[in-house]
């Protein structure tokens, strides 16, 4: 998958949205990039001081996320880097976790922000963390994704069953 056709989203002030953000611990210089992206994308929308829940790792983040989505945000952004070692390890924690985000979203109906890395190596992760240099920066995207998906359910017309 690749970064190519991502949409321009129109997002310009969420300061009546509760937001939290549930990052895991692994591979901490990247988790700052991805942090400190998803920080500025929150003040860009006039959301400056979060919740921010620390887990320890990846796999961990839908348990909480589900607290925090239970709890009256509007959007929950998880962050998380996962990278592929030698044992099939990687493979369950990305699917533990990304099946988890979804249940959580779907299941609760509040919007999780997927900024969690999957990537083959260390560089492949720096390159979309928002550090300096880096290519991409998904926590910043992550954030954006979460608000405006909460902003679209504001306005779904009907009470909801
Ligand atoms: C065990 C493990 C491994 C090998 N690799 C990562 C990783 O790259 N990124 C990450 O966020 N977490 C990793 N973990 C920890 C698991 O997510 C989890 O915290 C443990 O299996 C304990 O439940």
């Amino acid at each position: 998958m690749s970064g190519n056709g991502a949409p321009e989203l129109r997002v310009t002030d969420g300061a009546d949205l509760r937001v939290a953000i549930v990052a895991a611990q692994w591979h901490g210089t990247v988790m700052d990039g991805l942090i400190d992206g998803a920080q500025r994308a929150l003040v860009e929308l006039n959301i400056p001081e979060p919740t921010v829940v620390r887990v320890p790792g990846s796999f961990e983040l839908p348990v909480a996320a589900r607290a925090l989505a239970t709890r009256g945000y509007d959007a929950v952004v998880a962050l998380g880097v996962v990278i592929r070692g030698g044992t099939p390890h990687f493979d369950y924690v990305c699917q533990g976790v990304t099946q988890g985000l979804t249940q959580v979203s779907v299941d609760t109906g509040v919007p999780v922000g997927f900024g969690v890395l999957t990537c083959d190596t260390e560089e492949q992760a720096i390159d979309r963390a928002g550090l300096p240099g880096s290519a991409e920066d998904k926590g910043h995207e992550a954030v954006t994704a979460a608000v405006a998906t909460a902003a679209v359910l504001r306005e779904v017309p009907g009470p909801a069953r």
